[in-house]
C-alpha cells in the first residue's frame, strides 16, 4: 500500500482504538475478577482452559456441513453499513494490508479448546478503520458464503487479536476451516468467527446472527460460561 494510505489506515485505527479503549480494558476476558476455568494464566491473565472446556490436539471441523468453495480469484469482502467509505476489496487488495502473525487460542462452544495456534492475516481493527465507522456504529454482523452469520460488538471485534486469517498451523487456511479467509475471536467462543467471510456489516444496534437467533448467547464470553442466552 501507498505510504500515505498506510499512515491515513495506522491513524484511523489509533483513533478508533482510542474511542473504545476504556471499553475493551473492562471487557469480562480482559478484566473479570473471578474467571471460570483452570490452568496457567493465558496471554491475558484468564485461566487457560476455560470452564467446561476439554483441551484438543486435533482441530475438529464444525459448521453448517456446507463447505462453499471459494477461489481466491472470485474472494471479495464488502465491508459496509454505518460507515464513511464503504468497500470492497479483492483478495489482493486484503493482502496488500498489513499481515500480522499472531498465535491464539480457539475455543468451540461444543467444549474443545485448541490452545496456540498460529495465524496470519490482517486486523479487523485494520479493515474497519479503513471505511471509518459512524460515531454511532455498535456491532459488526458477519456474514459468509454458507449463509451463515454471526454478531460481535465492536469493542470485542477491535482487539488486536481478532483477525481475518487466510493461513493456520503455517500454512493457507483449508477450506473445510473456512479458507481462503476467516474471522477468529480468540477471546469469545470459536462461532463467533465466521468462516468462509465474505461481508462485514457495521451496525448501530446488536442484533442476532444465525446461532444467536437459535438460543446462543449474543456475547459469548468463555469465562464466563456465556453460552446460550
Ligand atoms: N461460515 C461459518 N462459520 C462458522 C461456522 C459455520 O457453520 N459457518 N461455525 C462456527 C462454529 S460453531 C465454530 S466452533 C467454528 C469452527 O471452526 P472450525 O471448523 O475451523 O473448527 O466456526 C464458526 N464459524
Ligand atoms: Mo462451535
Amino acid at each position: 500500500m501507498q505510504r500515505n494510505k498506510l499512515e491515513k489506515v495506522v491513524e484511523a485505527r489509533r483513533a478508533l482504538r482510542e474511542r473504545f479503549e476504556a471499553r475493551i480494558k473492562a471487557t469480562p476476558s480482559l478484566s473479570d475478577p473471578a474467571p471460570q476455568g483452570s490452568g496457567a494464566p493465558n496471554r491475558h491473565g484468564m485461566p487457560k482452559l476455560p470452564v467446561d472446556q476439554i483441551a484438543t490436539e486435533k482441530w475438529p471441523v464444525l459448521d453448517l456441513g456446507i463447505h462453499p468453495d471459494v477461489p481466491l480469484a472470485k474472494w471479495q469482502l464488502e465491508i459496509d453499513g454505518a460507515c464513511a467509505h464503504p468497500l470492497r476489496l479483492s483478495f489482493e487488495d486484503f493482502m496488500a494490508l498489513e499481515q500480522v502473525d499472531d498465535v491464539s487460542d480457539f475455543h468451540c462452544v461444543t467444549t474443545w479448546s485448541r490452545f496456540d495456534v498460529p495465524w496470519q492475516g490482517v486486523r479487523v481493527s485494520d479493515l474497519l478503520a479503513l471505511v471509518e465507522p459512524h460515531s454511532d456504529a455498535t456491532h459488526l454482523m458477519c456474514h459468509a458464503s454458507d449463509g451463515y452469520s454471526t454478531n460481535v460488538s465492536l469493542v470485542e471485534a477491535l482487539k488486536p487479536d481478532v483477525l481475518l486469517v487466510h493461513r493456520a498451523d503455517g500454512a493457507p487456511l483449508a477450506r473445510e476451516h473456512g479458507g481462503p479467509v476467516r474471522m477468529i475471536t480468540p477471546q469469545l467462543y470459536a462461532w463467533k468467527g465466521a468462516k468462509w467471510i465474505h461481508r462485514l456489516e457495521l451496525m448501530t444496534a446488536d442484533r442476532p446472527g444465525f446461532w444467536e437467533e437459535r438460543g446462543y448467547s449474543m456475547t459469548a464470553y468463555p469465562w464466563q460460561n456465556d453460552r446460550y442466552g
